[in-house]
């Protein structure tokens, strides 16, 4: 018999303490979903289990057990040092530590230096080896993946223990996360799932969460994890439009470009879908994502302007995804045609990505670091914003850093926030994109990138960071680090601020 185990678990959303506005309203609606298919696994184990959702407004010691046996985090890359400041605290107490989620895939050889398991690919037989083991592996964690993603998770009403607690925390927007299928069958060659196989998960246990959060709420807001939602349309929507009656739930979803026609719209508008996040990365390639082809530059702008027009027929709230920084964009012209789309597609929300490798997310970040252009920035800065750890093929860093933070005035510009203000329907979508451009997203972004321009220039051993020929961090990181880390700093690991930048391709060549 196995013993009865004290086991916490961690979903680290937030990589600091806030008391933001945005954050308290938003934060708990981003909370993932497998901390809680653990905490599911654990119990139908026999396990004591408490799960919480990190916001940045909870104290994390007092909300977990006193003296947990098992601590499993679930981390992004930006919360890896607080990550690793919580694992250390709780071995200090005499718990054995585990990491899952994004940065444990990423970078799992700096990740084991300091868990004693570091998850890959999670399935239920993965978890029961940990609870059956559960012991110590000093100074090097144990690596533990499944061959492939699991073919079923339990499905909102099984979570629901573990989700009502969270959503608790959301004031008035209350997001239920749900996932439809896993991997994509795109290969755009930056993305974590451009190798994995798409699978769509069991459609009659999508159905019965559907039903039962009709019992839950008079009108359910469903957010889709799905990397790309609506790759087997017919399927899906099928499946949701025999379930709940049509326009009863509110969804949200990222999917691409291409499988967003006029028809799958109207379906999507029927249904209640009020949010699409579709992902148009570049002018100048990922073609296929965005039913584009071979069309580039202007001509591109033009199509999608004129497609993401169209969608705001359909549906109240659009976020287009951009990357900046990729190969192939050079001198003005990528940025100035993202300003000419912004200023033709006023009612969509345009959210930017500095480019970044994370780790061993895709095979791409191999012709990075064979081409020695990976920065170490701490993973602490590794969110797409506060940080690009690629140095750029066509840009010196004052040029791009100059492009980026035109680009971003001109998104959040007043004339730009009236413009998408008129152009978007209802309140709550209005209401979103007002707060997003004023709050750190828009201004606050402006103010992050005008400082470190200002740190290229005026910083001798900030731009000799930049330009690699030095590894010493610059205070400027270091500082913020601390500040953001708060309490935590203290139990942050020696050297944990810390790593390899090229420890995917040393693997790959031993
Ligand atoms: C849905 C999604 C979101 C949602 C929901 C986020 C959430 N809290 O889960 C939203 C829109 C909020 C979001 C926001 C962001 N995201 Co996001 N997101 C995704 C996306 C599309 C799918 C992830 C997913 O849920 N998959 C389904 C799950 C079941 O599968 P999985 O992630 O592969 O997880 C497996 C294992 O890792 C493991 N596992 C996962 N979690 C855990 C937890 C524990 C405890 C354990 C043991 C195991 C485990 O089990 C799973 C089954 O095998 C991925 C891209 C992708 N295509 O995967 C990006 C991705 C995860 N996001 C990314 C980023 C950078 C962000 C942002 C920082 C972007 C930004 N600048 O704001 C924010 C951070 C938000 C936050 N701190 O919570 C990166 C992460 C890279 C990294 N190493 O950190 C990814 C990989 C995209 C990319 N750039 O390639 N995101
Ligand atoms: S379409 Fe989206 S999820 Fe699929 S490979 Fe491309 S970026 Fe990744």
């Amino acid at each position: 018999m196995m013993r009865k185990l004290r086991i916490g678990i961690i979903d680290l959303v937030a990589k600091s303490p806030t008391r933001a506005m945005f954050a308290r309203v938003m934060n708990a609606n981003l909370a993932s979903i497998m901390p809680q298919v653990i905490a599911v696994w654990c119990e139908q184990e026999g396990h004591d289990v408490r799960l919480v959702c990190y916001t940045g407004f909870e104290n994390l010691i007092k909300a977990l057990p006193d003296n947990p046996d098992l601590v499993f985090i679930g981390a992004f890359t930006e919360a890896a040092q607080l990550s690793y400041a919580l694992s250390n605290l709780f071995r200090s107490r005499g718990a054995v530590t585990v990491l899952g989620g994004p940065h444990a895939r990423c970078y799992p050889q700096d990740a084991q230096k300091y868990f004693d398991y570091v998850l890959g690919f999670t399935d239920k037989a993965v978890v029961c080896e940990v609870l059956q083991d559960c012991s110590k592996h000093r100074p090097i964690g144990r690596h533990i993946e499944a061959a492939r993603q699991p073919a079923q998770l339990p499905g909102v009403r099984e979570r629901w223990k573990f989700i009502e607690p969270t959503l608790r925390k959301a004031p008035f927007i209350k997001l239920v996360p749900m996932l439809g299928s896993l991997g994509c069958p795109y290969t755009c060659s930056f993305c974590i799932d451009s190798v994995v196989p798409y699978q769509s998960l069991d459609f009659d246990v999508m159905k019965e969460d559907l039903r039962f959060l009709l019992r839950k709420f008079k009108r359910p807001l469903v957010g889709w994890h799905d990397p790309n939602f609506g790759v087997r349309f017919n399927d899906c929507m099928d499946a949701i439009e025999s379930a709940v009656p049509p326009d009863s739930i509110d969804f949200i979803a990222e999917s691409s470009l291409s499988l967003l026609s006029e028809p799958r719209l109207a379906r999507l508008e029927r249904n209640g879908f009020k949010a699409l996040l579709p992902g148009i990365e570049s002018w100048y390639e990922l073609g296929d994502k965005s039913k584009t082809g071979q069309m580039q530059g202007m001509d591109k702008v033009r199509q999608v302007s004129e497609h993401v027009n169209m969608i705001l027929r359909y549906i109240p709230y659009i976020q287009t995804n951009f990357v900046l920084g990729l190969e192939l964009d050079e001198g003005a012209e990528p940025f100035e045609l993202t300003k000419r789309f912004v200023d033709m597609t006023p009612g969509a929300f345009p959210g930017y990505s500095l480019l970044t490798a994370f780790g061993q997310a895709a095979p791409l970040n191999l012709l990075y670091q064979r081409a020695n252009r990976v920065l170490p920035f701490p993973f602490q800065f590794l969110n797409n914003n506060q940080a690009m750890n690629v140095k750029p093929k066509n840009y010196s860093w004052p040029q791009f850093y100059d492009h980026v933070i035109d680009l971003t005035r001109h998104t959040y510009s007043w004339r730009a926030i009236l413009n998408r203000c008129r152009a978007t329907p209802g309140f709550i979508p209005r209401w979103m994109n007002l707060v997003r451009a004023v709050s750190s997203e828009g201004f606050g972004r402006i103010n992050y990138h005008n400082q470190v321009r200002r740190q290229l220039n005026t910083d001798p051993q900030f731009r000799r960071y930049f330009e690699q020929e030095t590894t010493a961090l610059p205070q400027f990181y270091s500082e913020l680090a601390r500040k953001e880390l708060g309490p935590l700093w203290e139990w942050l690991p020696e050297g944990a601020l810390h790593h390899d930048p090229y420890a995917y391709l040393k693997s790959a060549t031993t």
